[in-house]
């Protein structure tokens, strides 16, 4: 068996894993390395130090076992290529655990399995998952290394990819491992994609591009603090940093300690007035967080920023404001619908150094996706390696085809990006994808409204997880995948911020996806969006009028800059429209399904469905 202590010295053990310490002083640390090596059997332990080379000799590496394809180095230098397996595309929330000591504790959102028996079955699922295999040991940290709302976490893994992924989607290696050392305390992530290379009877079996499991599990132990992951290569299923520890697991730590783990993005926004705001908002999968970041203002002297396209932690800050950082370092965005028309910034920053999953492959060796460009390449190869044209039934890039890539080559990132103690936000927004019912803007009048707003969110859903796409359900605060305790607690920690936070965000909601009776969208969206950030942004100065409606304040008559967008006066009428009978059955679906929170759910929620409704009932609302 071969230890690797550093990149430069590698050990030979002979018989056993006892020298797999590794070049680290923390004995807590080397004792679990050596603990799930002893599980798992790997044939070496390898300590990651998140360098460049580091990078180059994994992708390398991955090349000459195919798991990755490079790109053509003169059109997109530094990238690469992974298809998965066909059945191992986005989240597998059926097979999501919150594994808490009482049932109750979980609520019933989440998948709850009792942690002894749980871990029983993990035991076994894992032992000897690594076989023939190498065992890499990642530290990193999520936010800034060593920043007060900063969190460390050690990942180890069987999958190269999900080492390299890391490295680019957090801050990992040697700066957080000694933060660990110095005796910060860190989150535990065990990864395997359950495929050893040596069968039950020990016989030597050979290994694939994409090796994974039919049986998945993606397992937190948010008392313990504590995340087992088994049998997916993909996103968040693997980058544990990600949506395991960076919501699920930081969601429960959030409510024992008074701060917020949140599917947030967050943006920096620049008035003509060079006044500055910070936004954070909460839109459920594949709803435009990433483009919302990355926004090109077609307001003219507007500017935005990119500080975070999918996660946000808020700690009430010294100053009296929710502060926020990205835990992130990188983006893994969806790349259908990802074009030179709707992101620019988004395609700039994929120009190289990019790992792309899932997306087709050009004849001249560059990737290829459905919104990408104008033109249909005549030919491709699509995610699965089949030879696509344009007549083939089936998309070119699976619909959850996503990029890998670091933040600092977002040509948008923000000058604070970095900055440990965040930034003080003014304003959240929800939203969510709505053919019908939900205005293009809303705000709430106060934070119990807005915290009934965040409650309320539902979306038609996507390809991010396994489902059905298009069905609408509820997603509160774009949370329910990844809420790592019972949903009616979460609403009531949200509340109980208005007694944390002296000076706390305006709420809006928001909804780019209205579409009209002939199915299109009624909202032109992307850059456009910025008419209704300049709206939010007059809102929090007090300059823009707003007029009240039962389900929030929406912009008063001409309040909403419209100059040079060419919308047809019926489309903004239904952009607004509230339809007295349909928010009905909207409020008799959302008090059913807050229902289900039995005594967990808050007072004030149910006053808030209460306050909707008188307003609906005290005016044929019309606008
Ligand atoms: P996750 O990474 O899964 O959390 O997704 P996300 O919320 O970051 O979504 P993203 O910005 O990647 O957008 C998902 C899809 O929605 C893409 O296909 C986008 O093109 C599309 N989209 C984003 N913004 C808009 C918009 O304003 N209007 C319309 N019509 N589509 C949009
Ligand atoms: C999401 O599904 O919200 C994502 C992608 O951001 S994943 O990392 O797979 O969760
Ligand atoms: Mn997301």
């Amino acid at each position: 068996m071969t230890i690797e202590l550093t990149r430069e010295s590698t050990v030979t053990a002979t018989d056993d894993l006892q020298l797999s310490t590794g070049p680290t002083s923390d004995p807590a640390l080397s004792a679990w390395v050596r603990e799930i090596a002893a599980l798992t059997r790997p044939d070496a332990v390898v300590w990651c130090d998140g360098s460049r080379a580091e990078h180059d000799r994994l992708t390398a590496q991955m090349v000459a076992a195919g798991t990755l394809i490079p790109l053509n180095p003169t059109l997109r230098p530094g990238s690469f290529l992974a298809r998965s397996a066909p059945t191992d595309v986005a989240r597998v929330e059926s097979r999501t655990f919150i594994a808490s000591h009482r049932r109750e504790d979980a609520g019933p959102t989440n998948n709850w399995r009792e942690p002894g028996a749980l871990r029983e079955e993990l035991a076994g699922v894992f032992a000897g998952s690594m076989r023939g295999r190498t065992m890499y040991v990642v530290p990193f940290s999520m936010g800034p290394v060593g920043g007060p709302i900063s969190q460390l976490g050690v990942q180890v893994t069987d999958s190269p990819y999900a080492v390299v992924s890391m490295g680019i989607m957090t801050r990992t290696g040697t700066s957080a491992l000694a933060a660990i050392e110095a005796g910060a305390p860190w989150v535990p992530a065990v990864h395997s994609v359950g495929y050893p290379l040596v069968d039950a009877v020990g016989r030597a079996r050979a290994d694939v591009p994409w090796p994974c499991n039919d049986l998945k599990y993606i397992a937190h132990f948010p008392e313990a603090r504590e995340i087992w992951s088994f049998g997916s290569g993909y996103g968040g299923n693997a980058l544990l940093g990600k949506k395991c520890f960076a919501l699920r697991i930081a969601s429960a730590m959030g409510r024992q300690e008074g701060w917020l783990a949140e599917h947030m993005l967050v943006l920096k926004v620049t008035s003509p007035e060079s006044k500055v705001f910070h936004l954070a908002a909460a839109f459920p999968s594949a709803c435009g967080k990433t483009n919302l970041a990355m926004l090109r203002p077609t307001l003219p002297g507007w500017r935005v920023e990119t500080i975070g396209d999918d996660i946000a932690w808020m700690r009430p800050g010294p100053d009296g404001r929710l502060r926020a950082i990205n835990p992130e370092a990188g983006f893994f965005g969806v790349a259908p619908g990802t074009g030179w028309s709707t992101n620019p910034t988004a395609m700039q920053m994929l120009s190289q150094d990019v790992i792309f999953t899932n997306v087709a492959l050009t004849d001249d060796g560059d990737v290829w996706w459905e919104g990408m460009t104008e033109e249909t390449p005549e030919h491709l190869v699509d995610w699965r390696g089949e030879d696509w044209t344009p007549d083939s039934p089936t998309p070119a890039a699976h619909p959850n085809a996503r990029f890998t890539v670091a933040a600092s080559q977002c040509p948008s990132i923000a000058d604070d990006f970095d900055a440990p103690e965040g930034v003080a936000i003014d304003a959240v927004l929800f939203g969510g994808r709505r053919r019908s019912n939900v205005p293009l803007v809303t705000q709430a009048p106060d934070w119990s409204a807005g915290v009934f707003l965040g409650a309320s969110i539902s979306s038609e859903q996507t390809a991010a997880a396994e489902g059905t796409v298009g069905e609408l359900r509820h997603d509160p605060f774009a949370m329910l995948p990844f809420a790592g305790y019972h949903m009616g607690d979460y609403f009531a920690h949200w509340l109980s911020m208005a007694d944390r936070v002296e000076h706390l965000p305006q709420v809006f909601g928001v909804n780019w996806f209205r579409r009209g009776d002939d199915g299109r969208f009624l909202w032109p969206g992307f850059g456009e969006n910025s008419r209704v950030l300049e709206w939010i942004c007059r809102r929090l100065e007090g300059t823009a009028a707003a007029e009240e409606t039962p389900v929030g304040l929406v912009p008063a008559a001409g309040a909403l800059n419209l100059d040079g967008l060419d919308v047809p006066a019926a489309d903004l009428q239904e952009l607004f429209a509230v339809d007295p009978a349909a928010w009905s059955q909207e409020l008799d679906r959302l008090e059913a399904y807050f229902a289900r929170f039995g005594d967990r759910l808050p007072a004030q929620i149910g006053q808030s469905v209460d306050r909707v409704r008188d307003g609906l009932r005290a005016a044929r609302w019309t606008r």
